[in-house]
């Protein structure tokens, strides 16, 4: 059975009304990457980073924000598959892809729904808004001590073994939604074997769509099912096989 790669960006969400990043204007939501989405622009002024991520938090926990056929079409297909064929990594912070049903899923910028203490590096599940007097889930003395797990730029991206060992061992890349402006996860497409289908799904090129084999284009909700049919039509796949 082939082993499946499959890499996730913004653009994916975007039909399930979370916007991309980058916009026309090259602002996110109205604020400089800078200011936002740096350990700098943390320190420097800490209520504004959290009030974003709490806005942002908000906005995934209401019932407008769901899962749209992209995320479940992929949820669907790795169901149909042997359990370690298949690594799915996201490079958004939002949990769709596990709410439509992925399982082996790597969000690899981290999770907007979690917290991480900045002293002790513990990680918790979070769902509210987060102040500068946030208590500490487990020690009274660190009063104000949590930031969103997020990677930040600047920022090693987490579970970076277990992503090169797949992308390295891969028969098929399939990258979806992704401007392919942000690194590492850029260069995944180029660490893949030779012999690997390379496939790109996005409403436009991306930046570096000179290293796919295939390219389909188009909004993900539509395209990502059809590249599904066209992996089993190459690959021989029938699900009651
Ligand atoms: C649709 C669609 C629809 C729309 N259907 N498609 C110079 C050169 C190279 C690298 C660097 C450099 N200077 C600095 C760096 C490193 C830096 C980096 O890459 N900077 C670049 C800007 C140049 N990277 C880092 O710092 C990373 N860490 C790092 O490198 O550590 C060192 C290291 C060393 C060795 C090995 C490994 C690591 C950390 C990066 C952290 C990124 N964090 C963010 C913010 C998270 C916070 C938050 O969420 O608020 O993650 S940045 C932001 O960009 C977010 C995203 O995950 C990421 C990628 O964006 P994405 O997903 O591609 O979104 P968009 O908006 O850019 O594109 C959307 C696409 O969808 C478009 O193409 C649309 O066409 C498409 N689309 N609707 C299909 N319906």
């Amino acid at each position: 059975m082939p082993k499946i790669v499959v890499l996730t960006g913004a653009g994916i969400s975007a039909e399930s009304g979370i916007p991309t990043f980058r916009g026309s204007d090259g602002l996110w939501e109205g604020h400089r990457i800078e200011e936002v989405a740096t350990p700098e622009g943390f320190r420097s002024n800490p209520g504004l980073v959290l009030d974003f991520y709490n806005q942002r938090r908000r906005k995934l926990l209401s019932s407008d924000v769901q899962p749209n056929a992209a995320h479940v079409a992929i949820a669907n297909w790795e169901a149909s598959l042997p359990q370690n064929d298949f690594l799915l990594i996201t490079q958004n912070v939002d949990d769709l892809h596990v709410r439509a049903g992925s399982k082996n899923v790597v969000p690899m910028h981290g999770e907007l729904l979690k917290a991480r203490c900045l002293d002790t590096g513990a990680v918790f599940p979070w769902c509210d808004d987060m102040t500068l007097q946030t208590p500490h889930p487990e020690r009274a003395d660190l009063l104000g001590r949590l930031r969103p797990h997020i990677v930040w730029f600047g920022e090693m991206p987490l579970e970076m073994e277990q992503i090169e060992e797949a992308i390295i061992d891969c028969d098929c890349f399939v990258s979806i939604g992704t401007s392919g402006k942000v690194y590492p996860a850029a260069g995944f497409v180029q660490m893949t074997p030779r012999e690997c289908w390379r496939v790109e799904i996005n409403l436009d090129n991306a930046d570096n769509s000179g290293a796919f084999d295939d390219s389909f284009v188009g909004r993900a909700t539509e395209q990502v099912p059809r590249f599904i049919d066209a992996w089993k039509q190459r690959f021989g796949f029938d699900a009651t096989s």
